[in-house]
């Protein structure tokens, strides 16, 4: 052995001395040289953080946590809203894949820092992607946009600078709605408040709730609006009510910010999705936009995603980009750049672009068909109730009206996890796991009020 591994004296060369045996991959055998030997283990009354209290889990990635501690062969993660594929499995798609072997293999790519505000062609392609390649505010430069962590950093920079800059402070939120939008514009510095969304007696849109409560929100107020595929209901408004919703918003000065994070994923076309967004773009007013690839390009992970925010001249887009830089750079100073590579090469190359829009619908298609089997496996047990929302929802849920108790007697029963809420992520089914779900509805209907 190592001679000055031997006979440590103080305790910190003891310590080093324990590391280094174990870095050298000796067995620590001996009681004193034992970690939980250390003078700061055991009793927690020395630690200045004795006094904090243990956090809840997430409500939605707690749900996976819970599920990975299940041993059981069936159990059944629809709680995070995450793509698996009919075995199951996460799924990377092949025009990643091929774009990642195409960042791999030129050279020329190095890892410096990126710009605070992100790869200037990521942004351009992101804003082109929603608003639309002829859009007359990004031709006039009205538009800024900046890469951010995925949907919920564009959220939160968004909110940050609204916070310091917007002239009020008040976001209406939709009820219900994702459920970390309250927490991030809270600890943003904005003041929630809610407007109404769902119904659930008709398990469709309150649309005269909602009418009536944007009416009265206070003039300027902030309004979040999912731009497709809302989460967690499943319903969106109709394009005519848009048009309610947009002329009522406008007459009011009320400001938009769109959460986009199911693009291509309602109706399977990236364009039509975008519609409610172009609708609000096309009347020349201002708002703000949170784009996030995990979903529609699978990217959950790599964290890409962008914040756009369209103004009325590019003098003032100009002014209001340099203000989005000092919220961003003391947060984590400039974003990654290999999600927002892989995003680029795929929107500016049409042969990849199209394969994305394949692969796309592909997983949009297979979402609704999960639907219309589970439609069919409840109707043929019989399972109380109309269950008809089902097949009429859209995007990646289903806010199936099961209540928390519910919930509870099917993951206890039945090992199948999902949010307490009664929603269900689509998206983690397969025809296989299909009729052991329906076993459960049925069962948690008939016996759980
Ligand atoms: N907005 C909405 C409406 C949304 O559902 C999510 C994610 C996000 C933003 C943020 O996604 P990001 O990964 O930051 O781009 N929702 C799923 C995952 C999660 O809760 O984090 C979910 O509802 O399961």
């Amino acid at each position: 052995m190592n001679p000055e591994l031997a006979s440590p004296s103080s305790s910190s060369d003891r310590r080093i001395s324990v590391l280094a045996r174990h870095l050298a991959g000796v067995e620590m055998d001996s009681k004193n040289d034992s970690i939980s030997a250390f003078p700061t283990s055991g009793s927690d009354n020395n630690s200045v953080f004795s006094h904090v209290v243990r956090g809840p889990e997430d409500p939605i990635l707690g749900v996976t946590v819970a599920y990975n501690k299940d041993p059981s062969p069936v159990k059944l993660n629809l709680g995070v809203g995450a793509y698996r594929t009919e075995e199951g499995k996460p799924l990377v798609l092949n025009v990643v894949r091929k774009a990642e072997l195409l960042l791999v293999n030129d050279r020329s790519r190095v890892k410096e820092y990126l710009p605070i505000t992100g790869l200037a062609e990521f942004n351009k392609l992101s804003a082109k992607l929603m608003f639309g390649a002829n859009c007359p505010a990004i031709q006039e430069n009205r538009v800024t946009t900046v890469q951010c962590l995925s949907g919920t950093g564009s959220l939160r920079v968004g909110a940050e600078f609204l916070a310091k800059h917007y002239l009020q402070r008040t976001i209406y939120i939709p009820q219900p709605t994702w459920g970390n939008h309250p927490k991030i514009f809270t600890l943003a510095g904005l003041s929630v408040k809610t407007y109404r969304y769902y119904d659930p007696a008709t398990r469709g849109l309150n649309f005269q709730g909602l009418v009536e409560d944007l009416s009265s929100a206070s003039s300027g107020a902030i309004v979040l609006l999912h731009a497709c595929a809302h989460n967690p209901t499943g319903v969106d408004p109709t394009f005519q009510q848009w048009e309610q919703i947009r002329k009522l918003m406008r007459s009011k000065g009320l400001m938009p910010f769109f959460d986009s994070a199911y693009q291509g994923f309602a109706s399977g076309n990236l364009d039509a999705d975008a519609q409610p967004v172009r609708m609000f773009v096309a009347d020349g007013g201002e708002l703000l936009l949170a784009q996030s690839y995990a979903k529609n390009m699978g990217l959950y992970g790599e964290r890409i995603g962008a914040l756009s925010i369209v103004c009325k001249t590019a003098d003032v887009a100009a002014r209001v980009e340099s203000q989005l830089k000092l919220v961003i750079r003391p947060m984590y100073s400039n974003p990654p750049i290999h999600g927002a590579s892989i995003v680029a090469a795929i929107l500016k190359n049409r042969d990849l672009y199209n394969e994305w829009t394949i692969e796309l619908k592909a997983m949009a298609d297979r979402i609704i068909s999960m639907r219309q089997k589970l439609f069919e496996a409840l109707r043929a047990r019989g399972t109380p109730g109309d269950w008809s929302h089902i097949v009429k929802q859209i995007g990646m849920f289903t806010f199936t009206g099961l209540n928390s108790k519910q919930v509870s007697f099917m993951t206890k029963e039945y090992h199948i996890y999902m949010t307490s809420d009664g929603r269900i992520s689509m998206a983690g089914l397969s025809s296989k796991t299909v009729p052991h779900l329906a076993d459960a509805i049925h069962a948690a209907v008939k016996q759980v009020v």
